[in-house]
């Protein structure tokens, strides 16, 4: 008897405390996730079919356009560059999707060329990659490029796999995290060659993402995604936001940490025509509008876009365009098997409005769904977009494709 009471006691108890434990999580819910989840996963989103959109899209498949995590157009030279890897590495070693098999990475990672007006007889676009006189391996993810004097400037994020400054040993990265730099290089065009200036190495590179480059051409603003490099509870930005912006100058290599305000997992960063910086938020689908000022970094604005966003650029008139992920369960069946899947894509313009018409808050910019790809028919698992306004065609790549896709915009 005692016995049997003793169990439904006990089993009462463990009732209760589940009873307990499924309000908290309710209540917690409601209050902090409810949006949360409804963004990333989409309840209620509609995603529209590529043939809903007047673009005219064809992939380009190569093995130097694999895993292009970040692309950038020189809109005056008519070159876009691309950096890519292999997509074996990418699904290995991608310190921003905690992913730290050392192991794995190919050591192939380049920067990748087209001449875009120019398809070829075989529509490669002249394809090929930049050399490079730096000594060891790069990881790269975002990048910028910035006219300084008379080269072109390449800042690139590096993830390079710790190791121990004393003895020069390999730490283990799942508990040191990525030990990620930024590399400054200058093209020398006619040998088509990055030249190694600087590395640049603080602890306010923590998990960098992407990168934006001041007007004077010396400082730059680094996203990262989180707020650690390492350890367990590290991709609970996912959920709960988090993250920061760090601000460097290239002379003295010196970082520290500019904001964390609105941080949400900040992913893609531009610096506007307009001077101001865009951060896109993946946690949060918000855009954050920051001013550079003699207070330190301000937000300025912010463009709510409700679905989860990845990376950002702007195009010759100074519109921002953003690749947003619709569909995030499909992102990372595709993450996971990239050459067999492919993502739900679309891409997204915000415009400045006209100052005269402009209101306050979100009614300084419009919004506008350029293209969707519901079904994968067309475009890539895409991370990232760019518009070239001269002959208004999109280029979209993806770190986790082996293509990248191009299109021209009908009537
Ligand atoms: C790490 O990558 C290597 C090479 O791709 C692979 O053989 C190994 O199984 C991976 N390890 C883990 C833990 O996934
Ligand atoms: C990270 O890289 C910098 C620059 O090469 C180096 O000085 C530092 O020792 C490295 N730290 C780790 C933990 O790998
Ligand atoms: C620079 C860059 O490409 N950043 C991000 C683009 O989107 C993917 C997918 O979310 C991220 O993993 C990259 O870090």
């Amino acid at each position: 008897m005692a016995r049997v009471n003793g169990t439904s006691n006990h089993g009462n108890r463990r009732l209760l405390s589940l009873a307990t434990a499924v309000l908290i999580s309710a209540i917690a819910y409601r209050i902090y996730l409810h949006d949360t989840f409804a963004l990333i996963f989409g309840f209620g989103r509609v995603i529209q079919p590529i043939e809903d959109f007047p673009w005219d899209c064809k992939r380009i498949q190569h093995p130097l356009l694999e895993g292009c995590e970040d692309i950038w157009l020189d809109h005056n030279n008519r070159k876009l560059y691309g950096a890519c890897t292999s997509l074996t590495s990418r699904t290995g070693w991608n310190p921003s999707g905690s992913l730290f098999n050392v192991s794995a990475r190919s050591r192939t990672d380049h920067i990748s060329v087209l001449n875009i007006d120019e398809p070829g007889p075989d529509g490669l676009y002249g394809l090929h990659q930049l050399k490079t006189d730096y000594l060891g391996d790069l990881d790269l993810h975002g990048f910028d490029v910035s006219r300084v004097g008379d080269r072109q400037r390449f800042w690139l994020i590096n993830h390079r796999p710790p190791v121990d400054p004393a003895t020069g040993e390999p730490l283990d990265p799942r508990k040191v995290g990525a030990n990620s730099t930024v590399e400054i290089f200058n093209l020398d065009a006619p040998s088509n060659t990055l030249v190694h200036v600087k590395t640049i190495a603080s602890e306010a590179i923590i998990s960098p993402n992407n990168i934006a480059v001041d007007n004077d051409g010396v400082g730059f603003l680094v996203t990262n995604d989180h707020e650690e490099k390492a350890g367990m509870f590290r991709d609970r930005v996912i959920f709960f936001g988090g993250g920061s912006l760090t601000y460097c100058r290239s002379d003295t290599g010196r970082c520290e940490m500019a904001t964390n305000e609105g941080c949400s997992f900040p992913n893609g960063v531009v610096r506007g025509r307009d001077g101001l910086f865009y951060v896109s938020h993946s946690a949060s689908g918000v855009i954050t509008v920051h001013e550079n000022s003699d207070d330190g970094f301000v937000e300025v604005d912010k463009i709510p876009l409700d679905v989860p966003l990845d990376n950002i650029t702007v195009d010759k008139e100074g519109n921002i365009v953003v690749a947003a992920i619709p569909h995030s369960v499909g992102f990372m069946q595709a993450a996971d098997d990239p050459y067999n899947r492919v993502a739900a894509a679309s891409v997204f313009m915000v415009r400045k409005r006209d100052q005269k018409h402009a209101g306050l808050g979100e009614n300084n910019y419009e919004v506008i769904k350029v293209i969707e790809d519901r079904d994968g028919k067309f475009l890539p698992t895409t991370t990232v977009a760019v518009h070239d306004v001269q002959t208004n065609r999109l280029f979209l790549a993806g770190g986790f494709s082996p293509f990248l896709s191009i299109c021209q915009r009908g009537s």
